[in-house]
């Protein structure tokens, strides 16, 4: 493999960052050498706490027992909001900037203080209690993070389900955490497309025993269906309220949220976070790997429905007293400069995004570019997927103007905060590479086996010690985290990707190397998608692999076979293309589906995924051994129908 560029730290940034490259060497032996101490300091430092811990850390992989801080007591609202107020009431916490360019606002810490204390009180009056589950189905609006920070408030554990996902889905996931409130609006906004928020709950909730209120948001104030003894108006309930709420003491082990994510098998998993170890790792990976300077804009375009838009969109830079972003629309709408014209009307400093975006931008021309000047930029950051060498080049040269330095973050909704990503004032970067590990991450690479690989190596990314922001549960399932993450490898949490080290200690992710697909930045288990296609009463089986895709880094490569007497036809493959987006969401939508009558199986029954993903990728030459195939014959019939 030829040696990758390595780009200098600035010294503009030298001049003013919070870590040098001597710090971070220190801090991170420290971190890892002296770590309750360490953690202990960073927690005192970093946040407000109404009464301190009894323990830093307490953690077993082998039973997948995690505690940060138990005994502490804090509020994630109070961090994020009432400690900012003496000096910062009147200071931006908030621009939104609608889907439409001319739409904006901006909202300061007082009125965020008064916004998510009249929410809290609401969402009491309708019976809400600490410890209660609150489905969160929102658009990009300001009210979407005003529901978080109320639920953190009043203790209640939210869970945001992402708009873009199907009532189908929606009401799967209301279903197990019983979420006995959801907030949604009546409409989303997405390049000027209304996406039907309403009539999505309306339908996942005819069959919702826990639901007892629907808070409805009006954003777009077009007509949609109503249940009296159900739905209330937002601004009817809300806007009357008390602005003062007394937060709840929460202990650090209580649960802050639960976000659902995809894993390799089953149904989604509830992952599950707790309050004070979570936001510490929110609030220092936020200040530290952004390099965040008082004063500065920062924008996070992930939606609120990821856990970007928890951790860095929402809690990382409120808890640091920043101004956060939120923007509605996408990124191609009006046109191809949106992002840019954004960055320049509000001086954005520091903006983070992800792979695919910049993809699709720098395949729309760089003439998108030329009409904004981008100067406020100061800090560049990408997360979600590996970043391919150009789009990293095209991010530093075109959107940067060679003056921001890239953080490549490498982290998962099950570790709260990155994990592996450059530090703007300490680390050299390498294109492609999220570098180096964060305070107190020890890493490790494992070949199959479980055995620990050194030097440069490439193997099984896994994780021997805890972290304060890592997960602590799947959500009423103890079993399911264990199997999930602890089992694979006795004694480490197991991330699910592909990594190597080079000769100078960086780290490359290479991808999942489990049944996870990547898209768009998006995680989607192939089983999922499985599951969905066979619903279908055309459909006797399926296997979902994933395949490069230009733009998307993974495309959904759908391998279906159908019942006997059943057509395989073009107008099949087009309604089954209709029905995973209607069961699962458009995230989910099969990129190619490739008519199977026969699928490639072992002796056992067992599909053979390793050939399945060859010949999406169009990569007959190694197709490896197939003497194991029940039929080897299914093969040739695959390929001849590529
Ligand atoms: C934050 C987030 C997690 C998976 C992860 C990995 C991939 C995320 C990456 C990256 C290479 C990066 N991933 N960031 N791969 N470089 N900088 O994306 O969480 O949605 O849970 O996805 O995404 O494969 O395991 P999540």
């Amino acid at each position: 493999m030829s040696e990758a560029k390595i780009y200098p730290v600035f010294d503009a940034i030298k001049a003013t960052t919070h870590v040098t490259k001597e710090q971070y060497q220190a801090m991170y032996d420290r971190s890892l050498n002296d770590a309750d101490a360490f953690w202990a300091e960073q927690a005192e430092e970093h946040l407000d706490w109404y009464q301190p811990w009894d323990t830093v850390s307490k953690y077993d992989f082998h039973t997948a027992d995690i505690k940060w801080f138990a005994g502490g007591k804090l509020n994630v609202a109070y961090n994020c909001i009432d400690r900012h107020l003496p000096a910062r009431a009147e200071q931006t916490a908030i621009i939104w900037e609608g889907d439409d360019p001319n739409a904006s606002q901006h909202i300061t810490y007082q009125t965020l203080h008064d916004k998510v204390c009249q929410l809290a009180n609401a969402m009491r009056s309708l019976g809400i209690v600490k410890g209660d589950r609150v489905c969160l189905y929102m658009p990009m609006v300001p009210e979407a993070v005003y529901a978080m920070l109320a639920c953190a408030r009043i203790g209640a554990i939210h869970s945001v389900v992402f708009g873009g996902f199907s009532p189908d889905a929606l009401r799967g996931r209301i279903n197990d955490s019983e979420c006995k409130l959801v907030i949604t609006a009546d409409e989303g906004l997405r390049g000027a497309k209304p996406i039907p928020l309403k009539k999505n709950v309306d339908k996942a909730c005819e069959g919702t025993p826990s639901v007892e209120k629907i808070l409805v948001c009006q954003v777009t104030g077009n007509k949609v269906g109503w249940q009296d003894d159900r739905d209330v108006w937002y601004h009817d309930l809300v806007d009357f309220q008390e602005t003062s709420c007394e937060p709840e003491q929460m202990d650090a082990e209580d649960p802050l949220f639960i976000l659902y994510t995809s894993g390799s098998t089953g149904t989604p998993k509830g992952v599950m976070h707790t309050t004070g170890g979570y936001l510490l790792t929110a609030t220092m990976t936020f200040k530290y790997i952004f390099d965040y300077q008082e004063g500065e804009v920062y924008w996070c375009t992930a939606d609120v429905g990821w856990i970007t838009g928890h951790t860095y969109l929402t809690y990382g830079p409120l808890s640091n007293g920043a101004t956060t972003v939120v923007f509605e629309g996408v990124p191609t709408y009006p046109d191809a400069s949106r992002f840019w014209q954004v960055v320049d009307k509000h001086k954005v400093n520091i903006f983070y995004t992800a792979p695919t975006a910049l993809r699709a931008l720098m395949g729309a021309g760089d003439e998108y570019l030329e009409t904004t000047s981008r100067a406020s930029l100061r800090i560049l950051g990408t997360v979600g997927e590996p970043i391919n060498p150009e789009a990293w080049e095209w991010y530093f040269h075109k959107v940067g103007n060679e003056q921001c330095p890239i953080v490549d973050t490498w982290w998962q909704t099950e570790t709260g905060g990155a994990m592996i990503v450059p530090l703007p004032g300490a680390t050299p970067a390498k294109p492609g590479s999220a570098s180096l590990p964060f305070f107190g991450v020890e890493l490790a690479l494992l070949d199959d086996e479980g055995n620990v690989l050194q030097g440069e190596a490439s193997g099984n990314l896994a994780i021997p010690r805890s972290w304060p922001g890592q997960m602590r549960g799947v959500y009423n399932n103890p079993k399911r985290f264990h199997e999930a993450y602890f089992a694979m490898y006795p004694g480490y949490y197991f991330t699910g990707d592909g990594c190597r080290r080079d000769a100078d200690g960086y780290y490359w992710i290479t991808g999942r190397v489990d049944d996870v697909i990547n898209v768009s930045g998006h995680r989607m288990g192939t089983a999922e998608v499985e599951s969905a296609l066979v619903l279908h009463e055309a459909v006797a089986e399926a296997a979902v692999v994933g395949y490069p895709h230009d733009i998307k880094g993974q495309g959904i490569y759908a391998y279906v076979t159908l019942m006997a007497g059943e057509d395989y036809s073009d107008a099949l493959k087009a309604e089954l293309i209709k029905h995973v987006r209607k069961e699962i969401g458009p995230v989910a939508t099969p990129d190619v589906i490739h008519w199977a009558p026969g699928l490639p199986k072992t002796r056992s029954g067992k599909i053979m995924r390793r050939i399945l993903r060859k010949i999406a990728e169009d990569d007959y030459g190694s197709l490896g051994d197939t003497s194991t195939l029940a039929d080897p014959s299914v093969v040739d019939d695959l390929i001849s129908r590529r």
